[in-house]
């Protein structure tokens, strides 16, 4: 008998215990097995490791149950305390620095905007707070960065930029596609992680 047959029997006598035998003539236990199996969540979890020319550097995780939103955890030191825009960008090239990394990541062609507007970039994930000691702490919970699907983030890259993202209110020519943002002073590739 193979591990699968095994599980199929042990399933069949699951349902044994649970539900009287059924009385219509529909073939349901192979359906019934699949959806048992369907509940089990699964969680996908990545890393990116910012680093750049300046001093700051940080690192992200991302956590994703099943289909739900990721988890974003993000920390960071080096800066000068304040706004930082905190983006997704498109591509996971560092070859010439953060700035190949591209521009936000954007699979909808969306103008920029703020997370919690309609319209954005997927990538746009507002602004991180500095302290005093220049260290800005976050965790972000978005629906738009998967870690897996048509729009997977694996392989993009995080970047933290110079300035305040002004969530495309600033008025500035910049502020539909970058927020205004400025330099980018860290970046790191998301990669997949245990
Ligand atoms: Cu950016
Ligand atoms: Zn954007």
């Amino acid at each position: 008998m193979t591990t699968q047959e095994g599980t199929i029997r042990r399933l069949h006598h699951l349902q044994s215990i649970l539900s009287p035998p059924p009385t219509s003539s529909l073939p349901s236990s192979s359906s019934s097995s699949l959806n048992l199996s369907a509940t089990v969540a699964t969680a996908k979890k990545a890393v990116a490791v910012l680093k750049g020319t300046s001093q700051v550097q940080g690192v992200v995780t991302l956590l994703q149950i099943s289909d739900g939103p990721t988890t974003v955890k993000v920390r960071v030191t080096g800066l000068n305390p304040g706004s930082h825009g905190f983006h997704l960008h498109e591509f996971g090239d560092t070859t010439n620095g953060c700035m190949s990394t591209g521009p936000h990541f954007n699979p909808n062609k969306m103008t920029h905007g703020a997370p919690e507007n309609e319209i954005r970039h997927a990538g746009d994930l507002g602004n991180i707070v500095a302290n005093s000691e220049g260290v800005a702490e976050a965790t972000i919970v978005d629906n738009q960065i998967p870690l897996s699907g048509p729009n997977s983030v694996i392989g993009r890259a995080f970047v933290v930029h110079e300035l305040k993202d002004d969530l495309g209110k600033g008025g500035h020519e910049l502020s539909l596609t970058t927020g205004n943002a400025g330099g980018r002073l860290a970046c790191g590739v998301v990669g997949l992680t245990p």
